[in-house]
């Protein structure tokens, strides 16, 4: 999309969640701002950049709220256009009210993300900026949310205008050899790979930290996983402190996967609660979806919370489990320890532990989700073995989505052809088309070159009012 197919006709919305609050935002934009607030407001809004202290009238002269209101002129704005922000009283009623009053003076409601799309059209932001906006609304742990800011402050934006740079001047460098060969020295075939291999071992460095940028953005997958009745949900419910998933002493009371966010020492852990797994024989229809979803879990997760009872024999179901999950990062925690005689505690679970056929070290705990033993502690092993599976973790520099991480992985791998090419010494007006090629992808990134279809995309994950 370029600037000219756009409508930059006036547009407002509601900056501010729904629901009861002390105070509500309501943003107007375009160049008809100032004339719709000067129809409404009961002073004269006409100076940029002040605050005003006044009343929004309706159309019949009744007075509908006491509001302040900020003026920003254009450039000077988030949109980069005029823009009028409402600071009225909260409350889902009155905020709406008075965005009906503005609809009705001609502004238009404002798309998903329209606010900060105009911000990116008007070059107020480029499109990595654009989408932290989006990373900074969602993020849920202070850590992604601190990352997510030093993408706002340009850190991936500079980054890859450094290697879009760096790849500019090889390009000119190749095409003025090329069209000029008398004026300007041939570049060697070393000196083309020696500045390819610099800008490669930039982009590896960047998406080598894409999957912990994917852990922080979408969070941890923590399946309780066990037989049936072995206290999953109690745990589940535990953990969330929250009566979310229904617990009684029936085995096989959970049929589904339940699935709730968590933080744990601010890592965003997605828990879930599963049905527990036993001879499909024994489980009723809606059981045995339930015991086939469970199955799929182990797939899909990133670490597995194994629940043994302390209280029951270890069953064929239990160490026909624990062999599916064995080689999975996990942890068994044995559940019930309320129920057990400190005395025998460490035989039993030694004996246990033995059954568990494993090679490596397991890592365990005994718990009690009714006398809320351990349960600290098995947080802190949670954490820890996360740690342990994602070792760089507090290293990252660049945080990235999946669309820039797609967008990198095709830069490198026109790189990599023009690499190719070099040391199979092919012609350099050749290697030069596969290096344009990674100059396109990495401008897909900043939105330099974008198509329509994928801006949408991404303005649409923002809600209404951003
Ligand atoms: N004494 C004691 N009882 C517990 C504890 N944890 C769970 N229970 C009891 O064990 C029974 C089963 O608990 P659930 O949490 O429903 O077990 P589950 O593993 O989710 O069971 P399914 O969904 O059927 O697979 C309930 O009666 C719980 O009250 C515990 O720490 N101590
Ligand atoms: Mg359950």
């Amino acid at each position: 999309m370029t600037i000219n197919d756009y409508d930059f006709d006036t547009i407002a919305a509601i900056a501010t969640p729904f629901g009861i609050g002390s105070i509500g935002v309501i943003r107007i934009s375009g160049k008809d701002a100032f004339n719709i607030i000067n129809k409404i407001a009961s002073i004269k809004i006409d100076t940029h950049n002040k605050i005003y202290h006044c009343w929004i009238v309706d159309e019949n002269k009744n007075y509908i709220d006491e509001v302040i209101i900020l003026t920003f002129k254009a450039p000077k704005s988030y949109t980069g256009e005029d823009v009028i922000e409402i600071n009225c009283h909260g409350g889902m009623a009155n905020v709406k009210n008075i965005l009906d009053i503005i609809f009705k003076q001609g502004a238009r409601c404002a798309k998903r993300g329209e606010f900060t799309k105009r911000a990116f059209l008007n070059k107020k932001l480029d499109l990595t900026q654009a989408e932290s906006i989006l990373d900074i609304i969602h993020s849920n742990t202070s850590k992604f949310a601190k990352k997510s800011v030093t993408n706002l402050r340009g850190k991936l934006f500079i980054e890859v205008k450094n290697i879009k740079n760096e790849i500019i001047n090889l390009l000119s460098r190749i095409t003025a050899s090329i069209d000029f060969p008398e004026d300007v020295e041939d570049l060697s075939y070393d000196e083309i790979e020696s500045i390819l291999n610099n800008i490669i071992i930039k982009i590896k460095k960047i998406l080598s930290q894409a999957n912990e940028s994917n852990i922080l953005r979408q969070g941890i997958k923590v399946a309780l996983l066990g037989a049936v009745n072995v206290g999953k949900s109690s745990l589940f419910n535990r953990l969330l402190n929250l009566q979310r998933a229904i617990v009684t002493n029936i085995p096989g009371t959970t049929r589904d996967i339940i699935q709730e966010s968590v933080i744990i020492n601010d890592l965003n852990i997605n828990l879930s609660d599963t049905a527990g797994l036993r001879d499909i024989n024994l489980a009723s229809e809606v059981e045995k979806i339930g015991i086939n979803l469970s199955n799929d879990e182990i797939k899909n997760s990133d670490l597995i919370l194994f629940v043994s009872d302390l209280t029951s024999e270890i069953l064929e179901d239990d160490l026909i489990l624990y062999q599916k999950i064995k080689n999975k990062p996990h942890i068994i925690v044995f559940s019930k320890l309320d129920l057990i005689d400190k005395k025998n505690l460490e035989s039993i679970i030694k004996k246990r532990l033995s059954k568990f056929e494993n090679k490596k070290e397991i890592n365990y705990i005994a718990i009690s989700t009714k006398n809320d033993i351990n349960i600290d502690e098995l947080k802190n092993i949670i954490f820890k073995t996360i740690m342990e599976s994602i070792n760089t973790f507090n290293e990252i520099e660049y945080v990235t989505n999946i669309r820039q991480q797609n967008c990198f992985y095709e830069a490198l791998k026109s790189l990599e052809l023009a690499l190719d090419g070099v040391k199979n010494q092919e012609l350099q007006d050749l290697i030069s088309i596969d290096i344009k090629g990674s100059l396109l992808k990495l401008e897909e990134i900043t939105g330099e070159s974008i198509n329509e279809e994928v801006l949408n995309n991404i303005f649409e994950k923002f809600c209404i009012g951003k």
